[in-house]
């Protein structure tokens, strides 16, 4: 009897450890909730220094302190990795084959602006999302050199290869946000051969050589 008498002590003894390992339990809980708003209050800070902190990038892109990575789902970007602002192309000889900062416009139609490194065939654009630097538009080459313009409203990135005899053409990629395309279309002229006419395409449908300088002059302004 008195085995378990002690152990209905013992027993109980356990039960209040446990009640008040419980209630110990509680309270760090309730530590937790009341934290939780403070926690989100910093949140809210960080996002609502977004603003200004993409200029912050664009600043610290240009002095070589942070690299821009190659958003890989652009189709207007080649390759991927990161850049950094020392490693592109330098010649003080040559201000055309030397990358530098240049304009920063609203070139996605986010209402925000996007940095413009001058460079090569027109350089590359750098936008920042969510919090992180990218390049999501690049000049890729002779046959693609990179430009933007203002038609029917909006903003336009355009990759043009004007260069080659015999061809004039333009793709045209409108975005809502940097990593958002949300349109596009092409406008061609090609003519190989001297002996055969010139074929002007909008959207791969075929137009006249009328409609073509039309449209050519509305969107370039030339
Ligand atoms: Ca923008």
């Amino acid at each position: 009897m008195k085995k378990r008498y002690i152990s209905a002590i013992a027993f109980a003894c356990f039960f209040l450890i446990l009640t008040g390992c419980n209630s110990g339990n509680t309270k760090p809980e309730v530590e937790t909730l009341a934290e939780t708003p403070v926690a989100s209050e910093e949140i809210e800070t960080e996002s609502s220094s977004e603003v200004g902190s993409a200029e912050q990038l664009f600043e610290q892109f240009v002095n070589g302190e942070i690299d821009a990575e190659i958003l890989t789902s652009s189709p207007i970007v080649e390759g991927e990795g990161s850049i950094n602002f020392n490693d592109l192309d330098s010649d003080p000889e040559n201000i055309y084959m030397t990358f530098r900062e240049g304009e920063q416009i609203d070139l996605d139609n986010d209402g925000e602006n996007e940095l413009i490194i001058d460079g090569p065939y027109g350089g590359m654009y750098l936008d920042v999302i969510d919090g992180n630097l990218y390049v999501f538009a690049a000049a890729m080459g002779n046959a693609g050199t990179l430009s933007y313009t203002y038609y029917d409203d909006v903003m336009w990135i355009v990759i043009s290869d004007s260069t080659h005899a015999g061809r004039d053409y333009h793709l045209f990629y409108k975005f809502e946000g940097g990593d958002n395309l949300v349109d596009s279309m092409s406008l061609m002229m090609e003519n190989y051969y001297e002996d055969e006419d010139a074929i002007y395409t909008l959207n791969d449908e075929s137009i006249t050589e009328e409609e073509f300088l039309k449209l050519h002059e509305e969107i370039f302004g030339e």
